[in-house]
């Protein structure tokens, strides 16, 4: 007699069961190249390589560093004299750098150039003498390097609440601009409310929260709104990742968490779930999110099938004074 073996029983929620991964996700262009900046400068000179604040809000990125011989700071009076000082992918203000030369720091600029932008922006606003709402949270290390480059002419704005209690020298000089990693929706009714106050408001010549904050929030709402659970990898200091969490709640799934590794997650969210939803924050490593998919097919949970709803190609060069010492040394 042919032996068919033990018959597997599914229980009604195992059959139904499915794991869907946002794509895209994870690390942004800013990202990547604010990493490698960190890594490759520990190459070129050696360890210690100081890094004013964490390169970009991720704890394990942060460790893996800290690991080979990066130095987190948190100000650059920390900093040895001369030594090289890199600041991260958020941003400084003028201030800092203006310190950094005070103290004869040899600094790699690691700033996201879509942050850069908008510190430009700021800038022109500022020189043509607008008042500039500056959308944003207070304290995120963003914020303060964009209102450092015109502190006169900024006030932060930090949702429609504010907008009641704003003074503007002119009410037909205003114009706003916001931090890059903000929800998308929110910041939309922001700048609504500011514009009933404003008529004449002037936008940002373009888009200041970036394609990759967009893209993963699009592609979140788009696997989330369904879900019974939405798992988001990514740092609680990680503004870009708890907004993920945010706008998957907003969207419809029925729960949603932000963790920082597979560590992280309660056995008990999985409790009566078949649709769970999986995306990271673009400050995070993908195999933290293998980490997340191996726990879950641990567990029952099928594959994940990954989701497409958008492609990206975005790639920045390191910053022109790694790429001179690099070129120099024969490295580039
Ligand atoms: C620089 C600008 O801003 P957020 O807290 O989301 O930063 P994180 O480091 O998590 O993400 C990368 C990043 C860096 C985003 N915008
Ligand atoms: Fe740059 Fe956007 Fe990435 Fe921030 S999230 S580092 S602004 S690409």
């Amino acid at each position: 007699m042919t032996d068919l073996g033990t018959p597997i029983v599914l229980r009604p929620e195992e059959a139904e069961r499915a794991v869907r991964l946002a794509a895209p996700r994870g690390y942004c262009a800013g990202v990547d190249r604010a990493v490698i900046t960190v890594e490759q400068a520990l190459d070129l000179y050696g360890p210690p390589v100081y890094v004013r604040k964490q390169i970009v809000h991720n704890k394990h990125v942060v460790a893996d560093l800290e690991q080979r011989g990066a130095v987190f700071v948190e100000e650059l009076d920390e900093v040895p004299e001369g030594a090289t000082v890199v600041f991260s992918a958020h941003g400084v203000s003028p201030a800092v750098h203006d310190q950094a030369a005070e103290r004869s720091l040899k600094t790699i600029d690691a700033t996201c150039p879509l942050v850069t932008k908008v510190h430009h922006e700021a800038r022109r606003f500022a020189s043509d003498d607008y008042d500039i709402l500056l959308i944003g949270h207070e304290g995120h290390e963003e914020v303060e390097g964009t209102a450092g480059e015109a502190p006169e002419h900024i006030q932060l704005v930090q949702g429609p609440d504010d907008v009641a209690g704003i003074t503007v020298r002119d009410p037909d000089k205003v114009a706003w601009l916001s931090q890059t990693t903000l929800s998308v929706d929110e910041t939309l009714a922001t700048v609504d409310a500011i514009r009933a106050r404003f008529p004449n408001l002037l936008d940002p010549p373009s888009d200041d929260i970036c394609y990759a904050t967009q893209n993963r929030q699009l592609a979140i709402k788009e696997i989330g709104q369904d879900a019974d659970l939405v798992i988001v990898v990514g740092s609680a200091n990680s503004s870009n990742s708890v907004r993920l969490a945010e706008v998957a709640l907003e969207a419809g799934a029925k729960a949603a968490y932000r963790i920082d590794d597979a560590g992280e997650i309660d056995e008990a969210w999985l409790d009566g779930v078949e649709k769970v939803s999986v995306t990271s924050g673009a400050s995070v490593p993908d195999s933290l999110v293998v980490g997340v998919l191996d726990y879950l097919a641990a567990r029952g949970f099928p594959d994940a099938t990954a989701v497409h709803t958008a492609e990206e190609s975005l790639i920045f060069a390191l910053p022109p004074e790694l790429r001179r010492d690099l070129r120099a040394a024969g490295k580039a």
